[in-house]
């Protein structure tokens, strides 16, 4: 059997071209404003594991110490023969740390919109765990009717770690919970999820002094030039992070230097000096009302783990029984 075959699934559900009425709309709009999946073609998905190594990025390296002292925890509550979806996969690194820890697990299916990546990562996981059927899925994990049925009901597990689900609005992250807890009923959801926190540490983990999250951001313009015929002028724009308390999230920044016009798939767009497009949001939780969410959506909350810094929190989260 072919264990890593390529990913199933729309061949461009995150492909600039295919999405191009509503990026346009998203730069004529008041407040520019575009989705933070774009952010993830290849170099995009390289850079961001290059910001997951990053000193002043502690989220990975605290999910990845929680997943490794909870180990045996999780694998208790997760059980035997699992069938692991991971939503918005990226690296391979915490699949093989988990699918490590449990008894026999029996399918993977990682869930990813970066196509090349998708499918390397997947075969790097399909080399570590020869045992385990790996079955990439390329799909915006936002889009319900896009997600793999899972084929065990009560063994399934959806892993969805990294504070990804900090992408979405927070009424959008409800309705995903909700859709989810109906989707997968009789399964589990393993959380990771981004605590609040003090702005400053939240700043310089966003404006890293390496400036690789000022590349990564960077990148979507590079990308709106490669593949929607844009002409952005890459040293003209800035990358800005800045904490919002009131709404308690990140927002980047591509920030214009000057008046200019840019133009994208033969629009012509107006930027003011300081004007700036939003490329992302990152929600942050209090670990009691994301539960608080989470159960509202249908879930039980059976554990949840967080570091001893209070830093980010990992939550094990039951779907409703098989009616
Ligand atoms: C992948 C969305 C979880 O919000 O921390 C990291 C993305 N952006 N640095 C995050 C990101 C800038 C990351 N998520």
């Amino acid at each position: 059997m072919r264990q890593s075959a390529s990913p199933v699934g729309d061949s461009t559900p995150a492909g600039l071209a295919a999405n191009r009425q509503e990026i346009l709309a998203g730069l004529m709009a008041a407040q520019k404003q575009l989705e933070p999946k774009y952010l993830y073609d290849e170099r995009g998905s390289r850079l961001f594991d290059e910001i997951c190594t990053l000193p002043e990025y502690y989220p990975t390296r605290t999910e990845v110490n929680l997943l490794r002292t909870n180990a045996a925890a999780i694998a208790s509550f997760i059980g035997p023969r699992a069938e692991v979806l991971e939503l918005g996969a990226g690296s391979s690194l915490k699949a093989s740390l988990l699918l490590g820890c449990l008894d026999e697990p029996a399918i993977y299916v990682p869930v990813d919109i970066s196509a090349d990546y998708l499918e390397q990562q997947a075969a790097e996981v399909a080399a570590l765990f020869p045992r385990v059927m790996v079955r990439p899925v390329l799909a915006d994990f936002t889009d319900a009717l896009a997600l793999p049925r899972p084929l065990t009901r009560e063994r399934t597990v959806v892993f969805f770690p990294g504070s990804t689900i900090g992408n979405l609005s927070r009424r959008r992250a409800a309705a995903l919970l909700s859709t989810l807890a109906e989707q997968m009923r009789g399964g589990a959801l393993l959380l990771g999820v981004d605590i609040c926190k003090d702005a400053a540490t939240l700043h310089a983990a966003y404006n890293d002094s390496r400036g690789v999250t000022a590349a990564f951001n960077l990148n979507l313009l590079a990308r709106l030039n490669r593949e929607l015929d844009a002409d952005f002028e890459l040293d003209a724009f800035e990358h800005d992070a800045v904490y919002d308390l009131q709404n308690e999230r990140i927002e980047m920044r591509l920030v214009s230097q000057r008046d200019q016009v840019v133009n994208v798939a033969g629009m012509a767009i107006l930027f003011r000096k300081g004007e700036y497009i939003i490329s992302e949001h990152s929600h942050k939780y209090d670990p009691d009302d994301l539960a608080r969410m989470a159960t509202a959506a249908g879930w039980r909350l059976d554990q949840c783990w967080i570091d001893d810094s209070e830093r980010f929190s990992l939550q094990y989260l039951r779907a409703p029984t098989i009616s």
